[in-house]
């Protein structure tokens, strides 16, 4: 079974690659994604490394002059998506069609995998001409995401958490004011069970912000000191934290000492920030409106991810763990994308509940570096238990495993090469 799966795996990146840039899946997503491409780029490193470089490669074909990567390269419009290229409106920022937001910066870290894992002449000459580019897409992040240097990374756009409709955006979100939105056709509900997607209240304000950066021409100080939808998310100052670590590492691998100096403080100011966004009230790190100046009161997959982020307290890790164990008393199958004790929970409505492959990676990543190896491997049988059950779908219902969303999914394929890759 192990061998058929693996073998599924490999054609699945096969048939969704459109020529140097892999798609999600088809129909659904038909252009390349940020966070997605990094995913991929990992599996594909286990059985063709030369294809694993060119993926990342064609993704920084998007990355603007001021260092911002987008979260979609789109290279061709296709009516079967919306937003397209036309609402998103960045032409003047870069010769090919783009988005204005970013998504969740794991492609050092995966790089950093990719590298130690096969070191070569050949690879080390790819981290000379990957790494500064990278360092230049962190560096936007810091300026423009954390323009006061909290250290904890704000976000304009809950597609920017790669997320999309956790529960904890909802909130924040009725800021965004919808009077004006004009008339629009949703394509994912033609594509996907309507059950399994982020709703209309969701749908409506995604589209606005969307119209909120173009109208200000993705202006960044513009969309920092204005923009409705302004929260410091857990998830993306987790995923930079340590992203800045493994680069850090690289900066170092090629020499490059005035590189690794501006990690080193942006390391720090990460570790003060996401000290910020701990909650006493619920014992856990939580997502922080800094319009509002509230923190959330919800725990999402997002909780755990300080580990991964190397930078728990040790007075702090009995509680996260306890959360995990609290959830798999509710859901067989971990880590929901929510707390399934919440009322908003839903087993499969998206980032409401159901468990996503890559979100287990980088939970299970991190508890195995900090030494939490047993809860580690029961998350990654989990998912593998998810992936013999279901396939290789985009997502997964945590209490009944089965498989929600899009199917022949690239990243899942990925996750489960990585893992078989690991063994
Ligand atoms: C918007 C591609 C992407 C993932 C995101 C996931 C979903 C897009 C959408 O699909 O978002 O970016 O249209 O729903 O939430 O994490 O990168 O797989």
């Amino acid at each position: 079974m192990t061998t058929d799966l693996t073998k599924e795996a490999h054609s699945i990146l096969r048939s969704n690659d459109r020529g140097g840039y892999t798609i999600p899946t088809k129909g659904l997503y038909p252009f390349q994604w940020n966070w997605d491409s990094a995913f991929v780029a990992l599996g594909f490193a286990t059985f063709d490394e030369g294809r694993a470089w060119q993926e990342i490669e064609s993704l920084f074909e998007g990355q603007w002059e001021n260092g911002f990567l987008p979260h979609i390269v789109f290279r061709k419009d296709d009516p079967t998506y919306f937003p397209g290229p036309k609402e998103w409106g960045t032409a003047r920022h870069h010769w090919m069609p783009t988005s204005g937001i970013s998504q969740p910066p794991v492609l050092a870290t995966i790089i950093r995998n990719l590298y130690e894992r096969n070191k070569t002449d050949s690879s080390l000459l790819k981290l000379r001409q990957i790494v500064p580019k990278i360092f230049k897409w962190h560096n936007w992040y810091h300026k423009n995401r954390d323009p006061h240097a909290k250290g904890f990374i704000a976000t304009a756009h809950p597609w920017e958490t790669g997320r999309d409709n956790l529960p904890d955006w909802d909130e924040p979100l009725n800021n965004v004011d919808i009077s004006d939105l004009e008339p629009y056709v949703r394509r994912d509900i033609a594509h996907v069970n309507q059950e399994m997607r982020p709703q209309k209240f969701d749908y409506d304000r995604y589209v606005r912000l969307v119209h909120f950066g173009r109208d200000c021409s993705w202006n960044d100080h513009t969309i920092a000191q204005q923009n409705p939808f302004w929260v410091a998310d857990v998830g993306l100052t987790c995923i930079l934290l340590r992203a800045d670590r493994d680069l850090k590492i690289l900066t170092e691998e090629i020499g490059a000492v005035d590189l690794s100096k501006h990690l080193s403080a942006w390391i720090d100011k990460g570790e003060e920030g996401l000290d910020r966004l701990w909650h006493d009230g619920v014992l856990g790190y939580t997502s922080f409106d800094c319009r509002s100046g509230r923190h959330s009161n919800m725990l999402n997959a997002g909780t755990i991810l300080p580990f991964y982020a190397g930078c728990v307290p040790s007075q702090r890790v009995d509680a996260l763990l306890s959360h995990m164990e609290r959830w798999w008393k509710r859901c067989r199958f971990g880590i929901p994308s929510f707390d399934p004790d919440h009322t908003l929970f839903d087993s499969i409505r998206y980032w409401r509940g159901p468990v996503w492959a890559v979100m287990n990676w980088l939970i299970a990543r991190g508890l195995e570096d900090e030494g939490y190896e047993d809860y580690s491997k029961r998350i990654i049988d989990n998912t593998v238990a998810l992936i013999e059950g279901a396939g290789f779908r985009e997502n997964f219902c945590p209490a009944t495993g089965i498989g929600c969303g899009g199917h022949d999914f690239s990243w899942t394929a990925a996750i489960w090469l990585d893992l078989q890759a690991r063994k």
